[in-house]
Order: structure tokens, then sequence, then C-alpha cells
């Protein structure tokens, strides 16, 4: 599946850490109904069968919405399971390696908080950039903030599509008008809400309203 400007419009990345009782499978479901337009299954510590398990199912399920499925991190479980690719951060495998594994077909993200992380993961064949974080955020702990002018400068200097990271919710996405992104990634603004679908589809109203 291609990694087009469009699907990059309503990014979604899992995290099981706000099931609300419900299953990842019927959260990821609500988020394609709610039109989510591109899915990253993000786990940091499932064990590997159900971490497989898991991949295929919702790798199915995305296809069934032509949405692009790919990992966080796991380039190896990604070949394994024909994913549409993996997103890598900077202190992941390197954009170059796991193109030469996962060959030229497949989508490669790469997290970028600088111009200069931003043109070398360009360089070595990334297919989009995440930038972030953009606003302050609780879901990752590490996260260092970008500046508007920095993401700016990224989305300027390269020309890969580049999506906004971190901290972004319906209320906020307006205030990213006019940096150049293509649309924005996000756990908590989708997945820790009590209705995903919902909050998908009113996030990817605000962010069409940016963009519009
Ligand atoms: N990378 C930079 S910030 C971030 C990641 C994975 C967390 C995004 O989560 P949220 O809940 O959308 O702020
Ligand atoms: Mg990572």
């Amino acid at each position: 599946m291609n990694c087009t400007k469009e699907s990059l419009l309503t990014y979604a990345i899992t995290d099981r850490r706000w099931l609300h009782g419900k299953t990842l499978y019927s959260q990821v479901e609500e988020a394609l109904k709610g039109g989510a337009t591109f899915m990253q299954l993000r786990e940091k510590d499932l064990d590997e069968a159900h971490f497989h398990e898991e991949a295929v199912e919702l790798k199915k399920l995305c296809h069934q919405w032509n949405v692009p499925f790919v990992l966080d991190d796991n380039v190896e479980l990604a070949k394994e399971i024909d994913a549409d690719g993996v997103h890598v951060g900077q202190s992941d495998m390197e954009a170059g390696d796991v193109r030469s594994m996962l060959g030229p077909d497949k989508i490669i993200g790469v997290s970028a908080s600088t111009v200069e992380e931003a043109l070398k993961a360009q360089a070595h064949g990334a297919d989009y950039l995440g930038v972030g974080a953009v606003f302050p955020t609780g879901t990752k702990d590490d996260a260092t903030l970008v500046s508007r002018d920095t993401l700016k400068a990224i989305c300027e200097a390269v020309d890969i599509p580049v999506i906004a990271i971190g901290g972004v919710t319906k209320d906020n996405v307006g205030e990213l008008k006019g940096t150049g992104i293509v649309g924005v990634a996000v756990i908590s603004a989708i997945f820790a809400q009590a209705d995903v679908f919902k909050a998908t589809k009113e996030l990817k109203a605000a962010t069409e309203k940016m963009l519009g």
C-alpha cells in the first residue's frame, strides 16, 4: 500500500494503556470508521507471540479500509507479516538499513526533531517524517519539544511529506496552520478517548480545517 500525502492526514498510533475494557482491535476499528487514514501499531511491552497475532489481525482490518498499516520499530516482524512498512525513531534501526531489509516498495517513516535529522532520513530513503513533540505530551516520557520554527524549517528543507506529532488534539491542531505539514499523528487524542470513533472524526475535521 502506498504512502500518499492524503494517507498521512489522520495518522493514528495505537496504545493499549486506555482500552476502557475494550479490545485494541475494536478501538482500531472505531478509529478506521471515524476516518483514520493511516495506522501504526505501537507495542512497547507485548510478548512476541501476541504481538505477531495482533499485527496479522490488524493488518487485515486496516486493508479492508484501504488504510496503510505499519509497525513501530519492529522491522523483523514487519517483514514477517508483510506489513506496509515501519516507523523508526532516532535510536532505532537507521532508515537505510530498514530499506535494505524491507525493499523498495515498503513505507519507511522516521522521527526527526532537527533539520539535520530530517535531511539525513530523507537521504537514506524515508518516505515521510514524523516531527515532534510539537506540543507537551504525557504519552512519551522522553519526548523533547520541537518549536514551530523548527517544524517549519524541516518542512521547507525536505521534499518528503511531514506530519506533526506530540500532544496534538482537535483543539490545538489549528495552531499548526502554515507550517507545511500534511497531517498529524496522534496517540491519546484518539486512543485515550472514551469514544474513539467520535474523537477520530473530530480530529480529522479539525485537521482538514487547518489545512484548508
Ligand atoms: N513521539 C513523539 S511525541 C509521541 C511520540 C510517539 C507521543 C504522541 O502521543 P500523544 O498522545 O499524541 O501526545
Ligand atoms: Mg521507536
